[in-house]
């Protein structure tokens, strides 16, 4: 039996039009079984169908991907790590520089708060916390989404002493103009609170996008500040390169992406909260100022 199939595989020449005919019937919207028992009542033995079926498609789907418009990229903010300091001048503090990573581009701080000032920025967000929005891609409006568990409040840039004196402060050791940064995030994450992964950037195929980058342009940055470390869980995970952040209370990560594409490896999330709580505050840093 195995023989026969062998004999009539051999003698089944998979041609350019056949090709051709697969991807037409794909992009017409037929069902791969659909395709197959085709191909079979046309004579085609199974096997050299279902070969024929995975080489084709698989490097359709390669061909159509590769041609997909890779958006330009652009300048984005970055610490002063040429020399490899271990500790860097963000003017009014000296941070540490605990990991570096080029790519994604990724640098784990230590010490970029004081534990007063953490303590501080939770007392401040705590009574004006409410359910976390994210932006609606579709509208360019907010919603409540299901991918983000936590709680979370905006302070909005400069309004008060302390969030000026940190705003000052990431525009030092980042580089970057204080104006082209949003106003501060302050999240909150209860035990089973989570951040499903995503991208910070603004999808570019998405309707709302382009009302989104009125303000300012694309975010280029992100820097996530740990106010207060959970017990257990809520480390910051980067899936594309299996890294996971520890949500030590006075450090952040930072990451940048030069253009909104998968291919920065930006994909991250909050894994879970499994004891205690998490409190964070995100700053997102965009191209231009952000009004
Ligand atoms: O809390 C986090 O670790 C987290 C994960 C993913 C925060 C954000 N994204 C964010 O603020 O964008
Ligand atoms: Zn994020």
């Amino acid at each position: 039996m195995a023989k026969t199939t062998q004999q009539h595989s051999a003698a089944q020449t998979v041609t350019p039009a056949l090709r051709q005919w697969i991807i037409d019937q794909a992009e017409a919207g037929f069902a791969p079984d659909v395709v197959l028992k085709s191909m079979q009542a046309s004579g085609w033995s199974e096997d050299v169908a279902i070969e024929a079926m995975e080489t084709t498609l698989s490097a359709h789907l390669a061909a159509t991907q590769a041609r997909k418009h890779l958006p330009a990229a652009v300048a984005v903010p970055e610490p002063a790590l040429a020399d490899s300091p271990l500790l860097l001048d963000a003017g009014d503090r000296m941070v540490q520089v605990l990991s570096v990573m080029r790519h994604p581009r990724l640098v784990v701080f230590g010490n970029l708060l004081s534990e007063q000032e953490c303590a501080e920025l939770v007392e401040l967000a705590r009574p004006r916390l409410s359910r976390s929005l994210t932006v609606a891609t579709q509208t360019g409006g907010e919603e409540v989404h299901v991918d983000r568990t936590s709680d979370g409040m905006f302070f909005t840039r400069g309004e008060s002493p302390l969030v000026q004196r940190i705003e000052a402060r990431i525009a030092r050791l980042l580089h970057w103009p204080e104006q082209n940064g949003e106003g501060l995030q302050v999240l909150n994450y209860q035990p089973g609170a989570q951040y499903k992964p995503h991208y910070d950037y603004f999808d570019p195929a998405e309707p709302g996008t382009p009302t989104i980058l009125k303000r300012g342009g694309q975010r280029v940055a992100t820097l996530i500040m740990y106010l207060s470390a959970p017990s257990s869980g809520g480390a910051t995970i980067f899936p594309d390169v299996q890294l996971e952040v520890a949500p030590q209370r006075g450090n952040a990560v930072f990451f940048s992406y030069d253009r909104p594409h998968p291919r920065t490896q930006t994909l991250h999330g909050g894994a879970p909260v499994l004891a205690g709580e998490k409190w964070i505050a995100t700053k997102w840093l965009r191209e231009h100022e952000f009004k």
